[in-house]
């Protein structure tokens, strides 16, 4: 009856072992769990609940670039990672009797669970670094969900092995196995490998060795990646009597020469695109908390921005009251001293700190305050 991977004595690695699976753990569960949090950070600063968009920080300045590029970094040190670790841990899966009680059937399905999950989050998360969604969900809320199973999941997992874990938890107390050095070395040289070779879409000094990461920042005009192009975007038409509306208790209209004339501020602020790349620039033009100003808007007051663009997913965002305050918070008209190009939101766009690239509107149309 027991034929293939089913036999006693299949698998003739002597790798397949606790140790080795104790020691892959818990760098995968470092990783795991930075990716977590900082996946957390992105999805509040993205799309905060009501009552903390009025609490949320717009300094550091850097402070996205930083959560948002570590999880991009360490959500791709996970993958040789978990490859590592289900190689290990894999002839478990032919065990025999499939399952030995309840418990021992619960704990399986528990574990199928958190490889699934942890498996649909590193395949999701990559492509959406590339642009790329073959599939019919929407990917942000689904990685959110599976973001929870897998960590309910290997909080679980953790629970059950913790006996197993603190028996392997020191080289001392475990036998030596031949090759398990040489193994671990190996897939340390590939987590290695892997992050040296795309952590430089958002490390500045790792520009030169960034060779697997879908943007490079330095290339393209000024050295600035463009997330969608103004032709990606449905080829935004700027009308040429362009006039910013700004409504608030007293509404006005404004053209770009007038804005031009207004005091103007410069401000180096990164974009820090959700996907892992990130590039920091000198905007330059004009704060909006001037512009709320002068539209009568009272202290502490949020804003909704519209862009030109017709529709897209990015065509609205909101700018809560600690950003919309901020003096670095510009709608800015140039960018490293030039005119902003129409890929990069001609005629003008909105530039905040610490926040995700989405939300740095584009085309901007409309300033609206909010009640
Ligand atoms: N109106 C509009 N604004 C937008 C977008 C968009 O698609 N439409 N893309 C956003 C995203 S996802 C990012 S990362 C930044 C990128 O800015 P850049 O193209 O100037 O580098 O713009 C943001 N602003
Ligand atoms: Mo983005």
């Amino acid at each position: 009856m027991r034929r293939g991977p089913f036999r006693d004595g299949a698998f003739t690695s002597a790798l397949h072992e606790p140790r080795t699976a104790v020691v892959l753990g818990r760098w995968l569960g470092a990783a795991l769990l930075v990716c977590f949090l900082t996946g957390l950070t992105s999805h509040l600063l993205q799309d905060p609940p009501h009552w903390l968009a009025p609490r949320l920080p717009s300094r550091p300045v850097d402070g996205y670039r930083i959560t948002q590029g570590l999880h991009v970094i360490s959500g791709i040190a996970a993958i040789p990672l978990t490859g590592a670790k289900l190689w290990t841990v894999y002839p478990r899966l032919f065990e025999w009797p499939p399952a030995r009680s309840v418990l021992h059937a619960l704990e399986r399905l528990g574990i199928a669970v958190l490889v699934a999950a942890v498996l649909l989050e590193l395949c999701t998360g990559l492509l959406n670094t590339l642009q790329w969604y073959p599939w019919p969900f929407p990917f942000r809320q689904t990685h959110f969900w599976l973001a929870w199973l897998a960590i309910g999941g290997l909080l679980i997992h953790l629970a059950v092995k913790a006996p197993l874990v603190a028996r392997h938890w020191r080289a001392r107390s475990t036998p030596a196995v031949a090759g398990r050095r040489g193994f671990l070395t190996a897939v340390g040289a590939a987590v290695g490998a892997v992050t040296l070779t795309t952590a430089g879409q958002t490390v500045p000094w790792l520009r030169a060795v960034d060779l697997l990461a879908p943007r490079r920042p330095g290339q393209g005009a000024g050295g600035l990646p463009v997330n969608r192009t103004a032709a990606q975007a449905g080829t935004v038409t700027v009308p040429t009597d362009w006039r910013l509306v700004v409504d608030g208790p007293r509404p006005f209209r404004i053209g770009l020469a007038e804005l031009r004339r207004l005091p103007q501020h410069e401000a180096v602020l990164p974009i820090a695109c959700v996907e892992g790349w990130s590039v920091s620039a000198r905007w330059g033009g004009v704060r909006v908390a001037d512009l709320l100003a002068r539209a009568g808007a009272p202290p502490g007051a949020a804003v909704r921005v519209t862009s030109l663009e017709a529709e897209g997913p990015y065509r609205v965002s909101e700018l809560p009251a600690p950003y919309a305050a901020d003096p670095l918070t510009l709608l800015a008209l140039r960018v490293d001293g030039e005119e902003l190009s129409a890929d990069h939101g001609f005629p003008a766009r909105i530039i905040a700190p610490n926040r995700p690239g989405v939300l740095q509107t584009k085309w901007v149309a409309r300033i609206e305050v909010l009640a």
